[in-house]
């Protein structure tokens, strides 16, 4: 099931999310739900807020060619950074048409829990580590716009104030 993607600003953005304990049916339906979401959109990547749901959870596929590639990590944890960074330009589907510059470590290692509830632990490069924190983050209550200064965030809130008014009145 396609589920509707929140936009910004909403307070089920800004929350810290809560772990999930064990891998129930439910959040497996979840999960399945989200990466149709993410296909749908389309994306790259998915945090439980932007549909509304405060756990700890995130689906990617950074794969652009070829055969999908379909991750789900519950739990997910950085548990190690490099040095190097890297500059990438992000998008968020909550929101929408807006793309912007953001700086962060270039590889980083995460620990997470699969489908079937074993750990994993693997080091993403390239478009799927960027990925991987932006989508961290969105379970932390951040946005890649938190990453840019106050001005250009406040004109964004305003840019996607306007765009959920026009869309309400339909
Ligand atoms: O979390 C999200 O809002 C999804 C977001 C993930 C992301 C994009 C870019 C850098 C970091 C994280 C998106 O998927 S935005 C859409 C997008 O990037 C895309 C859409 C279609 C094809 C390729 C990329
Ligand atoms: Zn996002």
């Amino acid at each position: 099931m396609i589920r509707p993607i929140l936009i910004h600003p909403d307070p089920r953005l800004k929350k810290r999310c809560e772990p999930v304990a064990a891998i129930t049916p439910e959040l497996r339906q979840l999960a399945a739900d989200m990466l149709e979401t993410m296909y749908d959109a389309p994306g790259i990547g998915l945090a439980a807020p932007q549909v509304g749901v405060t756990r700890r959870l995130i689906v990617m596929d950074c794969i652009k060619e070829g055969p999908p590639e379909p991750l789900v990590l519950f739990n997910p944890e950085i548990v190690a950074v490099s040095q190097d960074v890297s500059v990438y330009e992000e998008g968020c589907l909550s929101i929408p048409d807006v793309y912007h510059e953001v700086t962060r470590p270039a590889e980083v290692t995460v620990r997470w829990l699969d489908l079937d509830g074993m750990a994993q632990e693997r080091r993403f490069a390239g478009l799927r580590a960027t990925c991987v924190q932006h989508e961290i983050d969105h379970l932390d209550g951040r946005l890649f716009i938190d990453h840019l200064g106050p001005l250009k965030r406040q004109l964004i809130t305003r840019r996607m104030e306007k765009l959920k008014r026009e869309r309400a009145r339909g």
